[in-house]
C-alpha cells in the first residue's frame, strides 16, 4: 500500500523503490513538501508536461509564459504562485504543466529528480513528458541554437550516467525518445534549432575544457583537440545535467527530452559576453520551443 492507501505496485511509472511502500507519510525535504499535508492528487494529479531549467528565475518566467500561452485551456489566470515551502528549489503548476528549476549540476538535478518523481507517483499523475529547457555551450553552431539532444553522452563520450551507489560505481544508460525529438523539431518553426549529442560534465570549467578557470594544467592546442575530436563524435553542445536527467528519466519509465541553447561557440572561446537583452532571449528559446510543443499537444486532445 502506499500513501494514498493503494496497491502502488502497478502504478510503478515514476518509482521503484519497495521502502516506500512502508512508509506512512514522505517528507519531501528541498521542496518543503509534507505529501501526507496536502491533497497531491488533486493539486498534481493531471500534470503532463514537466519543465525543468537550472535557474530559479528562468522557471518563474517560463511558469508566467506558459501560463499566457495556455491562456485558452486554463481556468484560473492569477500569476503563477511557487509552490515551493523550501528556498532550494522553485516549483510552479500552471495547469498541465509543472515548472521546476534543478539547479547547476547533476548532484542537484538528482535530489530533485527524486522529489518530483516521487510527487508524480503519489499524485498518480498519467502520461507525463519531461523536458530539460537549458543553456550550454555551442560546437560550430551559431550562438542562440537550440540543440535537440539525441543521445546524453557522459565526459567520457559514453551514453551513461554514473552515480556511486553504496561505495560502488553503478552506470545508467541514457536513451531519449527519438519520436519526441522529432515532434519537437516539427514545431521549432522560426527557432533555429539543431539536433545532435549533448555532453554532460561535472563542471564548467576544467570539465569543459575551458582555458579561463581558476586552474588549468593544459594548452590551447590541448582544449582543441580535445572539442575538435568530440565534435567530430557528433557532440554539439556541452552542459552539466543531461546524462543524468535522461538516465533518471529512463529508470522512471518517462519519455523524456533535452533542449538547450547555446550561449556561444566554444569552439571560438570560452567567456560568455552576452548582453542582459541578448542572454534573456537566448536562454527563453528552450521555453518557446516547448511551449510550442505542449500547445500543439493539448489542441489534438
Ligand atoms: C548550463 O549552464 C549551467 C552552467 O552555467 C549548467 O547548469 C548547465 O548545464
Ligand atoms: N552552460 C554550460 O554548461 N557550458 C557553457 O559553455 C554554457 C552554458
Amino acid at each position: 500500500m502506499d500513501l494514498n492507501g493503494t496497491d502502488s505496485s502497478s502504478a510503478s511509472q515514476f518509482v521503484s523503490n519497495d521502502h516506500l511502500k512502508q512508509m506512512d507519510d514522505d517528507v519531501l525535504f528541498h521542496i518543503g513538501i509534507r505529501v501526507g499535508d496536502l491533497d497531491i492528487k488533486k493539486v498534481f494529479g493531471d500534470v503532463k508536461f514537466v519543465c525543468m531549467g537550472g535557474s530559479t528565475s528562468r522557471i518563474k518566467e517560463f511558469a508566467k509564459f506558459i501560463q499566457n500561452e495556455l491562456k485558452d485551456y486554463l481556468k484560473a489566470d492569477q500569476e503563477p504562485c511557487n509552490l515551493s515551502k523550501s528556498d532550494r528549489y522553485v516549483l510552479y503548476k500552471v495547469g498541465p504543466v509543472l515548472a521546476v528549476n534543478h539547479g547547476i549540476g547533476v548532484p542537484s538535478l538528482m535530489v530533485i529528480m527524486h522529489e518530483t518523481l516521487k510527487l508524480l507517483h503519489y499524485a498518480e499523475a498519467q502520461d507525463v513528458r519531461f523536458f530539460r529547457i537549458g543553456t550550454s555551450g555551442g560546437l560550430g553552431l551559431e550562438p542562440g541554437t537550440v540543440v535537440i539532444t539525441t543521445r546524453a553522452v557522459n565526459a567520457l563520450l559514453e551514453p551513461f550516467s554514473e552515480q556511486v551507489i553504496l561505495g560502488k560505481v553503478v552506470r545508467f544508460p541514457t536513451p531519449l525518445d527519438k519520436q519526441l525529438q522529432k515532434e519537437l523539431l516539427d514545431c521549432s518553426g522560426d527557432i533555429l534549432t539543431a539536433v545532435g549529442d549533448t555532453m554532460c560534465t561535472h563542471d564548467f570549467y576544467e570539465g569543459q575544457g575551458r582555458l579561463d578557470g581558476a586552474f588549468c594544467d593544459y594548452t590551447l592546442d590541448d582544449k582543441l583537440k580535445f572539442l575538435q575530436k568530440i565534435h567530430d563524435a557528433g557532440v554539439l553542445n556541452i552542459e552539466m545535467e543531461s546524462a543524468s536527467f535522461a538516465a533518471m528519466c529512463n529508470r522512471a519509465n518517462v519519455s523524456a527530452a533535452v533542449l538547450c541553447v547555446t550561449l556561444l561557440d566554444r569552439l571560438k572561446g570560452d567567456q560568455v559576453t552576452l548582453t542582459k537583452e541578448q542572454h534573456e532571449d537566448m536562454q527563453m528559446r528552450p521555453a518557446r520551443l516547448v511551449a510550442k510543443y505542449i500547445k500543439k499537444t493539448l489542441e489534438q486532445t
